[in-house]
């Protein structure tokens, strides 16, 4: 089917008239169908990589609960311009929520108009970020029923990401082991300490809540006047810890170099802007958390970097199965990149604990 064809299933406003690619996101297809009346909305389509979501049913019933309980609980605070504060999925002409065609996934939702994003933080929007995620999950902290799927199972789950190391290990599919035999050394020696959150959660200390797991600056819909409207991009928001999204924030944007940088001595932790983000964090969220959640925040920080360095160094081991890559080298430098972020971010713990401390006393 052509795209015009695919957007007429749905129930939209108005006619459509172009249908153009939107956005840089490398896991969905994404489109702006804008329409010919200046009253109708212009939407969003998007077909959905159903490789690695394999349930679309769940992931779409996932962003349906999520989207009704934050519309709902704007409306209760007396909130204004709610349509333009959490997405609306529009359903097709038969009432479902996505549409198959020809084994392909498609959804659409309501352009938010108006709206901004940014790819790069200022502590500015580190500060409005921290308080549009904190935001998030405070009003998904009460989200009544069951809970919701897991769109990628085990996704943050460090005690499993470990487990598939160790098979990387015992396999050496591409013969590399012996060459990052030091830096394996050192992951497993951490091991242990780094499934602390999952000790926690069993001896009943840290919750399980409604978490986003993928907390970038470009997942925020911004106003022109600066200001924060909405988080999109909700396809990983399932139970989770808290520290997965505070500390994801801080490994993709208080980072001084890039995530693949060749020069490690170019990475290390933006203080400024895990301050303004943790101060932003905190406004929001402060209502709901738990005293360990608080206490451990800069733990997750480690503990999301330590993941992502584990994660790249398994791809690394089986041969570059999973990430996109531009060389052979790439998932190492990733590794080597990763893990010097980390060391950086332990360098700088007693700082952001008596920062943490300091905010919430
Ligand atoms: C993947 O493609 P992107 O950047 O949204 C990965 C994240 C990793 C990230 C590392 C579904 O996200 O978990 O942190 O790469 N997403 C998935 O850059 O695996
Ligand atoms: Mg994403």
């Amino acid at each position: 089917m052509e795209l015009k064809e695919i957007v007429s299933q749905f129930a939209l406003e108005g006619q459509v008239d172009q249908i153009k690619p939107l956005g840089t996101g490398l896991i969905n297809d994404t489109f702006r169908v804008t329409t010919v009346e200046p009253t109708a909305p212009d939407y969003v389509l998007q077909r959905i990589n159903h490789v690695v979501f394999t349930d679309v049913e769940m992931l779409q019933q996932n962003i349906q609960r999520v989207t009704e309980h934050i519309r709902h609980k704007l409306h209760e605070r007396g909130e204004n311009d709610i349509e333009r504060k959490t997405l609306r999925l529009i359903p097709t002409r038969d009432g479902k929520l996505y549409l198959v065609d020809e084994g392909k996934y498609w959804r659409i939702t309501r352009y938010i108009p108006r709206s901004i994003t940014f790819e790069q933080v200022t502590p500015l929007l580190a500060y409005r970020t921290g308080k549009a995620f904190g935001e998030f999950q405070y009003l998904l902290s009460d989200l009544p029923g069951e809970p919701l799927g897991a769109t990628i199972p085990n996704f943050h789950n460090m005690p499993f990401r470990l487990s598939q190391l160790s098979e990387a290990i015992q396999q050496d599919a591409a013969g590399r082991l012996a060459e990052v035999r030091p830096i394996v050394d050192e992951l497993l020696s951490r091991a242990d300490d780094m499934c602390r959150a999952e000790h926690l959660h069993d001896e009943g200390l840290l919750p399980r809540r409604i978490t986003h797991c993928d907390t970038k600056v470009s997942n925020v819909l911004f106003d022109e006047d600066g200001g924060f409207l909405c988080v999109i991009d909700l396809d990983t928001t399932m139970p989770g810890y808290v520290l997965s999204d505070f500390g994801d924030f801080i490994r993709t944007a208080a980072n001084t170099g890039a995530e693949d940088d060749e020069d490690p001595s170019r990475v290390g932790v933006n203080m400024e802007i895990f301050k303004e983000f943790a101060r932003g964090y905190i406004e929001s969220a402060r209502p709901f958390l738990c005293q360990t959640e608080i206490d451990n925040l800069p733990y997750g920080a480690q503990l999301l970097t330590y993941m992502q360095t584990v994660r790249f160094l398994t791809d690394y081991l089986n041969g570059d199965t999973y990430y996109k890559i531009t060389d052979p080298k790439h998932n190492l430098r990733r590794t080597v990149a990763q893990l010097a972020l980390l060391h950086s971010i332990d360098a700088h713990m007693d700082e952001m604990n008596r920062y943490i401390k300091e905010l919430t006393k």
